[in-house]
């Protein structure tokens, strides 16, 4: 359960940057589904769950927006702001999204289709399933 911060290389030339993303490879899972959020109001609050299974990769390709990820016993608070790092954001970690940036384009890539099942939305009830899980420190972990 340790969080990681993925680099991600940057081709670039006079022309400009560009990142390539490629499953099993720079994204350490099969990406099944990718999904972006833009257009996010101020004060506005996304996120608040945990998935049980769900593995993704949190990409701001344009502006910034702010992250907390707790196991349930320790939280992080980290800044999302650059097209070339990806957060790797593990299976059963609540996470809350915040302070978009106006122009902010927030992409997922997810390992999984959509499926509501795999939702914990309960906080009380993520804390009960990750009291019994083994403890494993938060880490940011540069790659
Ligand atoms: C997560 C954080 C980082 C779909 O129909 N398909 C999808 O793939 C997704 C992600 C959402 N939706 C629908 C379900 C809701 O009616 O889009 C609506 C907004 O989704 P939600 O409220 O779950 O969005 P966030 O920003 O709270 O959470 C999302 C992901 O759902 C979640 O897996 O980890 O971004």
């Amino acid at each position: 359960m340790d969080i990681k911060m993925i680099r991600l290389q940057t081709h670039g030339d006079d022309r400009g940057s560009l990142v390539a993303l490629e499953q099993e490879n720079n994204i350490p899972f099969e990406i099944k589904r990718v999904y972006y959020m833009f257009k996010t109001g101020q004060n506005v609050r996304r996120g608040c769950h945990a998935h049980r299974r769900l593995r993704q990769v949190a990409i701001a390709v344009r502006g910034s927006c702010r992250f907390l990820l707790d196991n349930g016993r320790e939280q992080i608070e980290l800044l999302l702001d650059n097209p070339a790092q990806g957060l790797l954001i593990d299976s059963f970690i609540w996470r809350e999204m915040y302070e978009f940036s106006e122009d902010c384009v927030l992409m997922v890539l997810a390992d999984q289709l959509y499926d509501e099942t795999d939702y914990v939305r309960n906080y009380n009830d993520f804390l009960e399933i990750a009291k019994k899980a083994p403890l494993i420190p938060h880490k940011l972990i540069q790659a």
